[in-house]
């Protein structure tokens, strides 16, 4: 058998390439060039890229609460009424998870149908990043806000370790908003109180980026679906404290800078009967109440 003298390129233009490793953005773990999810956390590599063109540090906003409480719909709404009207703060997408994350509730909202639930890998999240202008400030905020699934959320407050990225990206949080279902809560379902509070106990035992706790930084409670509990819409922390009393007992003994918010997407549902699903709530009409103002407050209140 003869052997062939076979010319090989040496691609060592591509191969230094390869060689300059980049940090995850949310977990740090040295990944190469070309990966787009994080190999260790799953979390989208764009944000380590997008953050490299800038010089400003983005700030990391976590919107968590159980699953079906409504983080997809009222993210999607906020990002939708940010985006159109610049009269309070004006928001600009970056990157296609922005623009699908509102795009998709919007398009379902306007079929009168909710959005499908968010699945469980963190590679499938719509990993929001966007720019927010405010009247009185100069400098625009970067701001990553990813929408995590419930149930991911749950599964690392019960297993610590089990989702990584949750983890990790809570630590470098600078504000959060925690959303608690109200309509569930005036129906005297207990659930949600204890897995709020699950939560809450979860980030005020986490240790942050920067060594601090979570006790100083700012936290919204956000009670959804407010349209179906008229009381909650009036007086958001009277509604807490009578029908989520641990949370807020809990809130007020551990998180120094905590405000109570009312906020709902639909103004009236009707039940239909779907095939293979069974009877589903669906918007009838669309009338948001409360979406800016909690995230407006906790823009207002971060730390610097
Ligand atoms: N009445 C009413 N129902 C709402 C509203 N927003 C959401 N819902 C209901 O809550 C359900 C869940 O909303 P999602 O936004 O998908 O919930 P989620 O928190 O993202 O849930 P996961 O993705 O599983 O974590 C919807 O399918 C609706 O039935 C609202 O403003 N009013
Ligand atoms: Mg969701
Ligand atoms: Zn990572």
């Amino acid at each position: 058998m003869t052997h062939k003298g076979v010319v090989v390129p040496l691609e060592s233009m591509r191969l230094a390439r390869y060689a300059v490793p980049i940090p995850c953005y949310i977990c740090e773990t040295e990944n190469t060039c070309d990966a787009e999810y994080c190999t260790h956390c799953q979390a989208p590599m764009a944000l380590a890229h997008q953050a490299r063109t800038q010089n400003i540090r983005p700030r990391m906003v976590a919107v968590v609460g159980a699953s079906a409480v409504g983080k997809t719909v009222y993210l999607g709404m906020l990002m939708d009424m940010l985006s159109r009207q610049p009269q309070r703060m004006h928001l600009l997408a970056r990157g296609a998870f922005s623009i699908t994350l509102q795009q998709t509730t919007i398009a379902a909202l306007a079929r009168c149908e909710f959005p499908k639930k968010t699945p469980n890998e963190p590679d499938r999240w719509n990993w929001v990043h966007c720019q927010v202008r405010r009247h009185n400030q100069k400098q625009p905020l970067e701001i990553i806000m990813p929408d995590m699934a419930g149930e991911a959320v749950l599964e690392e407050v019960d297993h610590p370790h089990s989702y990584r990225v949750v983890r990790s990206f809570l630590q470098k949080c600078d504000a959060a908003m925690i959303l608690i279902d109200a309509h569930q809560l005036k129906q005297g379902r207990r659930e949600q109180d204890y897995f709020t509070m699950k939560l809450l106990s979860y980030l005020s035992e986490l240790t942050c980026h920067d060594k601090k706790t979570w006790q100083r930084r700012p936290v919204a409670v956000v009670l959804t679906k407010a349209d179906q509990a008229e009381q909650c819409r009036h007086d958001p922390q009277a509604f807490a404290a009578r029908h989520a009393v641990g949370l807020w007992q809990y809130c007020r003994e551990r998180f120094a800078c905590h405000r109570f918010f009312a906020a709902s997407v639909a103004g009236t549902c009707a039940y239909r009967e779907s095939l293979g699903e069974g009877r589903v709530m669906v918007p009838l009409r669309i009338e948001p109440h409360g979406v800016v103002e909690p995230f407006e407050w906790l823009v207002a209140n971060m730390p610097q």
